[in-house]
């Protein structure tokens, strides 16, 4: 369930992003109901891709693979990835937190979306064992996020229709610029 070691294969790879607004980052994942090598390698490289970002989570939604596996580490150090495949939230608190969020589908782009402070997640791990796990302070908000894009939504469609268009135009207008 955590260390960064990759025993499968030493033949990780870097997978693209997908970008907001890209219709893609909009599907619903399926559930998983393969364990396999493929799914392992699928999950050292969403780790290594997240890792090299660098971000702090990744859903395979964002990497245009549409199943219910999200990998995140959270950690100072770098060496304590969670790999939640068919997560479930089982638990959520009254309590709601104000957490600034940020995404590498959209670059650059960060503001405030307010949650439940603390979750309890049900899910599998790449062998298809169960596990709960107990999520407060930037785990849990990072477990919505991941959650959302697999349900095929992006933060920032939480915030108003006038802030998605400014962040739809700057990141066009950057795009523009990168390709001039
Ligand atoms: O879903 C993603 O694109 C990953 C996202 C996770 C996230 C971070 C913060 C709040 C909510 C969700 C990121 O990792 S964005 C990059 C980032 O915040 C970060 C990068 C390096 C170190 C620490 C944070
Ligand atoms: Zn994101």
């Amino acid at each position: 369930m955590s260390g960064r070691v990759f025993a499968e294969s030493d033949a990780v790879a870097l997978l693209p992003i997908l970008e907001y607004p890209d219709p893609r980052l909009n599907k619903v994942a399926q559930p998983v109901t393969q364990f396999d090598a493929a799914l392992r390698s699928l999950a050292a490289d969403m780790a290594e891709t997240m890792y090299a970002a660098p971000g702090v989570g990744l859903a395979a939604t964002q990497v245009d693979r549409h199943i219910r596996m999200i990998v995140i580490d959270v950690s100072e150090t770098k060496d304590q990835l969670i790999t939640f495949i068919n997560p479930q939230i089982v638990w959520a608190a009254d309590e709601k937190a104000l957490c600034e969020e940020g995404c590498l589908s959209v670059p650059g782009i960060y503001d405030e979306v307010e949650r439940p402070a603390r979750v309890r997640v049900a899910a599998q791990d790449v062998d298809g064992r169960p596990f709960e796990r107990e999520c407060e302070g930037l785990l849990a908000v990072c477990i919505q996020h991941e959650m959302d894009h697999l349900n095929g939504k992006v933060f920032v469609e939480y915030l108003s229709a006038l802030k998605q268009d400014r962040i739809r135009t700057k990141l066009k207008k950057r795009k523009a610029r990168e390709a001039a």
